[in-house]
């Protein structure tokens, strides 16, 4: 097959469907390229001692890899001087990041969880960096964090990358998912699948069971009928899959179909979960209802959601689009 590169392929997107701007290609390859430094990083683990704590804690209160903070860093630094963007902000950061002075500002704003999945670092697991792209309102002056709080249907771009066996970058500018493999040796982004899409049922979920005695019955119920399997109500069997890497797990579902779980549970009843919307619940929705898969809180459509902080956490249900409106259903009983 010829390979189409990252870069082809956005300037084709462009001409074809006239959706993706010179400004906003020009973000989504510095995006890209930054992802290929954190590959690079995050590939050395103990040998290029960047393992372990860097003994600080972020904004949520979760202490920092020094990963984390690198990965943070080559995106802050990458994306300052291309004159694409307005502001960034991250899961790493307590407030939004202008961009500086001396550099012209751009009409775009990124977003980003630097490095999703913190926990697995240090054990060789899968993680990742997840990115979503806002235009900044009409008549901007200096951003402020106001500006971010958009509902993720207002969303132009969102992708992630799973530095996995393969890197992978996964990628949507609102029509459709397609993957680009790192080709290490060329150090490019190769397409290598087209229009990805996630069934409609699934017999695989995921979700972190040992917060099971915590859920509230809603889920309780759903994910007990799938335990019953061929011989409970659901009347098939259903395998489990837990990675603790949120794009790890959304890359499974995008391949194969799933359905991922994060819900708020008894635990902390004024925490409505324990992802955050504006940089991993909205992009990841958009992906999936983009490979005509489905995304809610449990109430409603995450993209739908009307911000109000930008660290704000959310209940995550998403995936095959007949498992979330199932469990999302047993919400409304
Ligand atoms: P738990 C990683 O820290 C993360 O934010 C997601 O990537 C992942 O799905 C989830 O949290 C794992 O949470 O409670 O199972 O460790």
């Amino acid at each position: 097959m010829k390979r189409v590169s990252l870069t082809q392929y956005l300037v084709e997107e462009q001409r074809l469907n006239n959706s993706i701007p010179a400004e906003l290609r020009l973000l989504i390859e510095v995006v890209a390229r930054a992802c290929k430094t954190i590959s690079h990083a995050v590939g050395k683990g103990a040998l290029g001692e960047v393992l372990g704590t860097a003994g600080s804690e972020n904004v949520q209160g979760e202490v920092q890899k020094k990963l984390d903070i690198l990965s943070n860093e080559i995106l802050l630094e990458a994306n300052e001087w291309g004159g694409h963007l307005a502001a960034m902000a991250s899961e790493e950061m307590e407030s939004i990041h202008p961009i500086p002075n001396r550099y012209p500002m751009g009409e775009y704003m990124l977003l980003f969880d630097p490095l999703d999945g913190s926990s697995n670092i240090d054990v060789n697991v899968s993680i990742g960096t997840i990115f979503s792209v806002l235009k900044a309102p009409d008549g901007m002056g200096t951003p402020t964090e106001q500006d971010f709080l958009q509902p993720g249907s207002k969303q132009v771009a969102a992708g992630y990358a799973v530095y996995g066996p393969q890197t992978v970058l996964v990628l949507t500018t609102g029509n459709g998912v397609n993957c680009f493999t790192l080709d290490r040796e060329m150090g490019s982004w190769v397409l290598t699948q087209r229009g990805m899409q996630i069934p409609a049922d699934t017999k695989e979920f995921a979700i972190n069971a040992s917060n099971s005695r915590h859920w509230y019955p809603p889920v309780t119920r759903y994910v007990d009928e799938m335990l019953a399997g061929e011989t409970g109500p659901r009347a098939k069997n259903f395998n489990m899959r837990w990675i603790a890497s949120m794009v790890a797990d959304v890359h499974r579902i995008l391949n194969r179909g799933g359905i991922f779980m994060y819900p708020a549970d008894q635990r902390e009843p004024d925490k409505a979960g324990k992802l955050r919307l504006m940089y991993e619940a909205n992009p990841m929705s958009f992906l999936v209802e983009q490979a005509g898969g489905a995304a809610t809180n449990g109430k409603q459509r995450m993209l739908d959601i009307q911000p109000t902080g930008l660290h704000q956490r959310v209940a995550v249900f998403l995936g095959s689009k007949n498992e979330v409106e199932r469990v999302t259903s047993y919400h409304q009983e």
